[in-house]
């Protein structure tokens, strides 16, 4: 039986595996630009998080009807329930898809369908969280939270993705702000391949309760101690730090030393189709490679629900 875990940072578009991508495309009429499903892995490797994106943004070209965002969802939640995770707050890109010509009521609806009977078929519970791309305008966000207006009662926070460096949080004040207003919970990509400055910008300038990779705080003994002293989670993902080169190799992941400094740490899974593993797998790499204990290992489990938008005792059920 696997560690029950939540998981806290998931892009559902980066869950979209080869075999999946080519059935849509011919669903759909799309044409992919690989022969077969092994032609695109090959296309898997990446040399850094712009070279990835290029390709994320590329595939979802298949994605066009809501079934097509049911299929997409429900994939990817029974294969995270086999890898024991028992609830998962899942990103997801409007902006990529209205750039398309795909609404956001075809988005979000097409995602509920998997997403609102996910406890009853996968036992997951789930969350949702519309992110906003930080390489278009902060004009274009506020325009996007607008048109999230109609489904806010799905919608349970905002994070920010896609290529940090050079879009500071800062960027994204008054969206940030106006989505507080909202009630919405506030989490944001920093310091993947930004620098540490970031993380304390998405700390006091768009208030986030979490903050997603937040690696690089360890080249910042202050901040980490900050982090410390404020228990803000990292949702760090090793394997996509491996594969997006954030890090050398796996054995120089900073995880040890992070939980050794009494981080609130959790292990997640990012773009699994894309970086090698679903959130089990990213478990059991970082045991296998950075030889973390059965007790630390626990430890990451329970931080993961700690670190969750469940209520308290929805989070003592789902653990
Ligand atoms: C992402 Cl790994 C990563 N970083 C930033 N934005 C993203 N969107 C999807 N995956
Ligand atoms: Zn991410």
């Amino acid at each position: 039986m696997p560690l029950p875990i939540a998981e806290l940072h998931l892009h559902i578009e980066g869950t979209l595996e080869p075999e999946l991508a080519f059935e849509l495309a011919a669903r759909n009429g799309v044409a992919l630009p690989y022969a077969d499903t092994d032609a695109l892995r090959e296309a898997y490797r990446f040399a850094d998080l712009q070279s990835f994106l290029d390709l994320y943004y590329a595939l979802m070209a298949v994605l066009r009807t809501e079934r097509d965002f049911e299929d997409l969802a429900n994939a990817y939640l029974a294969r995270a329930a086999a890898q024991g995770v028992r609830h998962a707050e899942i990103f997801f890109d409007p902006q990529a898809h209205l750039a398309r010509g795909v609404g956001m009521e075809t988005v979000v609806e097409g995602l509920w369908r998997a997403l609102g009977s996910s406890v009853q078929n996968h036992g997951v519970s789930t969350r949702l969280i519309l992110c906003f791309l930080r390489d278009e305008s902060a004009e274009s966000a506020l325009a996007t939270l607008d048109a999230a207006t109609p489904y806010l009662d799905r919608i349970t926070g905002i994070g920010l993705d896609s290529a940090e460096v050079g879009h500071p949080p800062a960027k994204f004040r008054e969206v940030y702000g106006k989505a507080a207003a909202l009630g919405l919970r506030r989490v944001a990509h920093a310091g993947e391949e930004g620098p540490p400055e970031y993380i304390t910008e998405a700390l006091d300038v768009l208030g986030v309760e979490r903050i997603d990779h937040g690696l690089r705080c360890a080249e910042d003994p202050e901040l980490v101690e900050r982090l410390v002293r404020e228990r803000i989670p990292l949702t760090l993902c090793p394997l996509s730090n491996v594969r997006l080169r954030t890090v050398d190799t796996l054995a120089d992941h900073p995880l040890p030393a992070l939980l050794d400094a009494g981080l609130l740490c959790t292990v997640n899974s990012d773009d699994p189709a894309y970086f090698g593993g679903y959130a089990g797998d990213n478990l059991d790499a970082v045991r296998d490679t950075l030889g973390l204990s059965d007790e630390r290992l626990r430890e990451l489990a329970r931080n993961s629900f700690l670190a969750s938008f469940l209520e308290d005792d929805e989070e003592l059920r789902a653990r």
